[in-house]
Formats: C-alpha cells, sequence, structure tokens
C-alpha cells in the first residue's frame, strides 16, 4: 500500500490568521506543535489556562496567547479556525455560540492526518479499540513495519506524525469524541468493531453517537478498505448502508458465526480456527485457545486485527498474535490465592463491556464486583449473564444502589445483590466467599470517577488489594 503524497495537504493553513486550539491537554499540545512548525499564529482557549499557563509556555511558541474558556466568547466567534481537543463539548459555551456562527472547526485528528503522508489504518468503537490497535501495532512490527501506534490509545497523532518516514503505517485508535469535526479525514483501511451505549453524557441521543462513530469511513472511495463486525447488529447495520455506497471502500466482514457468502473476503472462525481470507487468498492463523487472550471478544478482536494487517498489505504473524497479552486493565490476571483467580477489567466502563467479561470465564464461577460513577447504563440487561455466570454480585460505589435496584428483581434468591461502600470493601465480601476454582472479576459497567481518577487507577488499587493479601491472612481466616 502506497499513499500519494498528501492527499488533502496542509495549504488550506497559509491564509488563516486567527487560529485557536480550544484545550491545551495532550491533543491541544500536539496540534500546538504542528501549527508552530507551519509558522501559523495561534492561540489558545482552556478552562484552566491560569494553572497551565507556567507549564505550558516551554511548549509554545513567545508570546502566544493563553485565554481563559469563560473569557474566550468574542475571540472564539471572531477565528477562522478552531482546532478542538477531543475533551471539548461543543454544545456548551463559548464553543456552542461559536458553531452557531459557522466558525469552522476540526479536531486535532483531522489537523494532524492532513500532515501525514504515510499509509494510516483507523479503529474506532465503544470497545476494543485499544487492544485491536495495540495487537495491530504489534503484528505490524512483527512485520518489520515502522508501525506507529496512536491516537486516543495515547500519543496523539499529532505527535506521532513528527518524523514519519516511507515505511511508516499510522494505526490510530480514533473515538468518537475525535470524529465529531473531522472533514477530509480518510483512513485507507476503517475498523468499526462495534457500537452500543456509551457516553450518554456527552449525545443528546445514541444516534449522535452512532453518527460520530460512522464519519469514520464517511471520506473513504473506492481503493479504501472497510472493516466491521456483522456479529454487532449497530456495525452491521452500517456495513448495510456501506454497501449501497456508490464508489464506497470494499467492505471485509468480521464474524464468528458466519464465513463471507460466495468466497468473498473477510475473517471468520472455522471450527476453532481463526480464517482470514483478503484478495482471495486464505490464510488460517491459528486455533482459538492459542490465544493468550481470554474470552470470544478477543476472538473477534484477534480477526479484525488480522484481516486488518492484510489488508494494509503485510502477512499477520500467528505467533505474534498468539502471544499478545492483555493491555493492563482489561481481562488482566492480577493474582491467583488458594486456587482463586483475581482478574483486572477495570476498562470495562459500560455495561456490554462487563457482558462480555462475564462470558469470558466458566459458568457459575464468577463473583463480579459491578459499580462506580455511572453513565447511564441499563445494568438490567445483564441479568441473564449474570444468572448464568455469576456465584456472586458486589455493587460498589456511587452507583451501587442503583444497580442492586435494577438486578434484584430479575436475579434468584441464591443470588443476592450485596451493595458494598467501595472496592476495599468489595474484594474483601468475594475473597471470603471464594473457592478454589473461582474468578473474582472486576468489570464495574460504569466510569471510575466517584472515587478514581480514571479506570488505571481503579485498577491498580484492585491490583493492591488482590496482590497485597498475604497468603497467611487468608490461610489464618
Ligand atoms: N478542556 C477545556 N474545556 C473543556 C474540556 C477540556 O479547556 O470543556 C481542557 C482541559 O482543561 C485540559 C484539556 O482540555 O487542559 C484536556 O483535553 P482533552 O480532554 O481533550 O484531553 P487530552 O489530554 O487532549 O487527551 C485526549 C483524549 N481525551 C479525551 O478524549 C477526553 C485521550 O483519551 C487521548 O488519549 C489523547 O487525547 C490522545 O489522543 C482519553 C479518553 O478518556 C484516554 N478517551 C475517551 C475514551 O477512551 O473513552 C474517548
Ligand atoms: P476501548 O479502547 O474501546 O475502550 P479496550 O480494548 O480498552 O477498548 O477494552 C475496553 C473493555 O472492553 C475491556 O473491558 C475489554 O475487556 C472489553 N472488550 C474488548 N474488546 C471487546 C469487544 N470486541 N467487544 C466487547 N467488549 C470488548
Amino acid at each position: 500500500m502506497t499513499r500519494p503524497i498528501s492527499r488533502t495537504g496542509t495549504s488550506f493553513l497559509a491564509d488563516l490568521d486567527w487560529v485557536v486550539v480550544a484545550g491545551l491537554g495532550l491533543s491541544g499540545r500536539g496540534a500546538a506543535a504542528l501549527l508552530a512548525y507551519r509558522g501559523v499564529p495561534f492561540s489558545v482557549v482552556d478552562a484552566r489556562a491560569a494553572d497551565l499557563a507556567q507549564d505550558a509556555r516551554h511548549d509554545l511558541p513567545a508570546g502566544t496567547r493563553m485565554i481563559a474558556q469563560d473569557a474566550a466568547a468574542a475571540h472564539v466567534a471572531a477565528a477562522n479556525l478552531v482546532v478542538v481537543s477531543p475533551g471539548i463539548d461543543l454544545r456548551r459555551p463559548p464553543w456552542s455560540t461559536a458553531v452557531a456562527r459557522g466558525v469552522p472547526f476540526m479536531s486535532e485528528l483531522e489537523l494532524a492526518w492532513r500532515f501525514v503522508t504515510s499509509p494510516l489504518l483507523a479503529i474506532t468503537g465503544s470497545n476494543g479499540k485499544s487492544t485491536v490497535t495495540a495487537m495491530v501495532g504489534r503484528l505490524l512490527a512483527a512485520a518489520g513495519v515502522d508501525a506507529r501506534v496512536c491516537g486516543n490509545i495515547g500519543t496523539p497523532l499529532s505527535v506521532a506524525v513528527a518524523g514519519q518516514r516511507q515505511d511508516t503505517v499510522f494505526v490510530v485508535e480514533v473515538s468518537s469524541f475525535q470524529l465529531e469535526t473531522v472533514h477530509g479525514f480518510r483512513p485507507d483501511v476503517a475498523m468499526l468493531l462495534n457500537v452500543t451505549p456509551d457516553h450518554q453524557n456527552r449525545y443528546d441521543h445514541h444516534a449522535a453517537y452512532l453518527a460520530a462513530k460512522e464519519k469514520i469511513f464517511s471520506r473513504q472511495g473506492e481503493g479504501d478498505w472497510a472493516i466491521l463486525d456483522l456479529d454487532d447488529a449497530a456495525a452491521a447495520a452500517v456495513a448495510e448502508r456501506l454497501s449501497l455506497r456508490r464508489s464506497g471502500p470494499a467492505l471485509l466482514p468480521v464474524s464468528l458465526r458466519h464465513a463471507p457468502a460466495d468466497g468473498a473476503d473477510g475473517a471468520w472462525l472455522e471450527g476453532d480456527t481463526l480464517v482470514i481470507r483478503h484478495d482471495g487468498r486464505t490464510r488460517r492463523l491459528l486455533q482459538r485457545d492459542e490465544l493468550t487472550l481470554a474470552g470470544s471478544h478477543n476472538v473477534t478482536n484477534a480477526l479484525a486485527a488480522a484481516l486488518m494487517v492484510a489488508a494494509a498489505g503485510r502477512e499477520p504473524d500467528s505467533r505474534a498474535l498468539a502471544t499478545f497479552p492483555p493491555l493492563p486493565h482489561r481481562l488482566e490476571t492480577v493474582a491467583r490465592h488458594d486456587g482463586v483467580r483475581y482478574v483486572n477489567d477495570s476498562k470495562a466502563t459500560n455495561v456490554e463491556s462487563a457482558r462480555a467479561a462475564l462470558r469470558a470465564f466458566d459458568r457459575g464461577r464468577v463473583l463480579v464486583i459491578l459499580g462506580g460513577h455511572d453513565k447511564g447504563g441499563n445494568f438490567a440487561s445483564l441479568v441473564p449473564d449474570l444468572r448464568q455466570q455469576a456465584r456472586a454480585v458486589y455493587a460498589m460505589g456511587e452507583a451501587g444502589p442503583a444497580i442492586a435496584e435494577a438486578l434484584r428483581p430479575g436475579l434468584p434468591a441464591e443470588l443476592p445483590v450485596d451493595v458494598v461502600p467501595d472496592l476495599a470493601a468489595a474484594v474483601t465480601a468475594a475473597t471470603a466467599a471464594a473457592t478454589a476454582g473461582d474468578v473474582i472479576l472486576l468489570a464495574p459497567a460504569c466510569a471510575s470517577f466517584d472515587a478514581y481518577s480514571d479506570f488505571s487507577a481503579r485498577g491498580e488499587h484492585f491490583r493492591r488489594l488482590a496482590g497485597s493479601r498475604p497468603e497467611e491472612d487468608r490461610h489464618g481466616a
């Protein structure tokens, strides 16, 4: 796959004299660096402008104006371009006023993409983005490619783009927030894993969230590839829409249930074998139980990742796929005591990811810890999975009582929901109840912000609670 030098180019920057960088976190700093590199003058607006001023000076050209968000309405309304960080909610002032006036907004992802001259692979979905992005990065690296894993996973594309080489391939995890304000963004290979309710505080309707995700394909055309998991109803509906588009990307379906019809390209399971076919060439990669990662959802992830690598014209290495370890806080076994396994899935911050986690273990052996900051999840929908998989349910934190209320009517008496104040209490109670062969699973189906700075702080706490419990305490208990 060779990409023509800059399909859109950066010439649009030439006439801009009033550019605002909205938000000065990782993305804003990356965008600022690109603008500075091109000699485009800009100012920065951030809600924490006063706190950031000192620290940010080192990263910004001398004399860059920094303006507090609540004093920036007139300044933003006069801009001829606003480069927006993903955390900025455009429904809120001062941004909403500027949007209404027709000020052009562009996400940091879009700005950075215009500097990209190498192939770019983009991955989105409600769950599995980081895992697949990291897998694709690993498979490409194993194939000798200068793979740059970036985007929502951590390093902004605007930072990763610096020093790109002829053999560079960008592997970009893309969030719905980043896609809201893309215009020309055109990945060579784009992937939509699934769309299930999430980020309900950012979108007025689920349809708006889905529409943002779907934008990953909107500029794709002939010669591009679109990978979708057809086992997910929303992604399958998007595939249907794409198939009706004239001059759209070529579809590459992934499914655990069906092989593509009539020998078409795609990725599927043949018995227990992971199989992909691209450009008419079939590769039988490995058996599902050879994967280090647990759960059917990770079989999907592995198929999707291998197919993406094949679509990028490289050979997916079965061994690199088999040995891919869980990312931290994604179904990660963090301790074993007396035959009881402690699994940290703190990144399961919505109901669907918690469901996938529950299904990854033996029936009836899971003591699951739910709860945290409720993002509007439909907890009652977990009842059938809990009935089948769980031996005990703990509901912690801010959402604990609401979760118990949602679940109790559907669960049998022998599966009570234990409302506990926090994670420490949940781990203590689960440890006391567990017997050899059980799994104590943190899969909260909630955000962490009621008690932690983010999901990784919650996961680290779980790791300490699980690991620091001395064996002798348990024997003495
Ligand atoms: N800010 C404002 N006004 C606002 C909101 C934020 O001024 O209304 C300022 C803050 O004061 C801060 C800056 O904006 O100085 C932070 O910007 P940001 O929230 O966009 O965060 P970044 O540091 O740029 O990180 C972003 C992503 N953050 C979000 O989407 C919220 C990171 O994903 C991503 O790793 C990074 O870009 C690099 O691409 C995080 C995330 O939580 C991990 N993503 C969500 C998720 O995965 O569910 C989508
Ligand atoms: P994201 O970057 O989209 O949040 P991650 O790879 O970080 O995705 O995984 C987030 C959570 O979703 C984890 O709890 C993980 O176990 C679960 N998960 C991973 N892949 C999938 C998938 N394909 N479907 C459903 N859940 C998944």
